[in-house]
């Protein structure tokens, strides 16, 4: 069964297609055009938004993923905006460690919401995923995207950047709510 992931983020189609790699389930991406206008205030309602617009698209059974980083110490910024915190990848990292310069209260969550939609555009399911954890002083590691170099996991002395794709795929907060979607999809 192929299901459309509403997102234009090639980094989440890998992760997401690796960690249900035995499922049968093949997750593919939206036509070229999928630009939906994310102006929801949550990481749910954007998730939505996203899956609603993939659906009006193709049709098909889509899932979306909206996620990103909440550090407390910024009163969960930049939250629904971390992708559009600074320019570049590089850049946002830069302005989150500025931010939090002589801060020590480091602790951070990044958060995934996922809505299932059906063919005929009806919620299926929606549920979130969290991975605690607190912000790094400096970058360390190469794997993954986004944060992961400066979010040390909880309870690990590593980057998410440091950690392997399979060990990160058992603990992110992609992981933690694509378990609860495939539950759903497969009782
Ligand atoms: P789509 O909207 O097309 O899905 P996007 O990357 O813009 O792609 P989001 O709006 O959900 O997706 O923003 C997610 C951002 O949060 C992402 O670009 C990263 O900056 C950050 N993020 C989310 N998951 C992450 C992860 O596993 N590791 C590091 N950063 C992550």
């Amino acid at each position: 069964m192929q299901i459309v992931l509403a997102t234009s983020n090639p980094n989440k189609v890998e992760e997401i297609n690796a960690i249900t790699q035995k499922s049968g389930i093949e997750f593919i991406l939206p036509p070229k055009c999928f630009n939906p206008l994310e102006n929801g205030k949550t990481f749910e309602e954007n998730s939505f938004i996203k899956a609603k617009e993939a659906n009006r698209l193709t049709g098909m059974m889509t899932l979306a993923d909206d996620s990103g980083l909440c550090v407390d110490a910024l009163n969960g910024e930049p939250g629904i905006y971390s992708a559009r915190y600074a320019e570049t990848p590089a850049k946002r990292i830069e302005k989150l460690l500025k931010n939090l310069e002589n801060v020590e209260d480091r602790s951070a969550r990044f958060k995934c919401a996922m809505t299932l939609i059906s063919p005929e555009g009806e919620l299926l399911f929606s549920t979130v995923g969290v991975c605690e954890g607190e912000i790094a002083y400096d970058v360390k590691g190469q794997n993954g995207f986004g944060y992961d170099p400066v979010f040390v996991v909880a309870g690990k002395n590593m980057t998410m950047a440091e950690l392997s794709e399979e060990d990160k795929n058992k603990i992110s907060h992609r992981a933690v709510a694509l378990e609860k979607v495939m539950n759903f999809l497969c009782k």
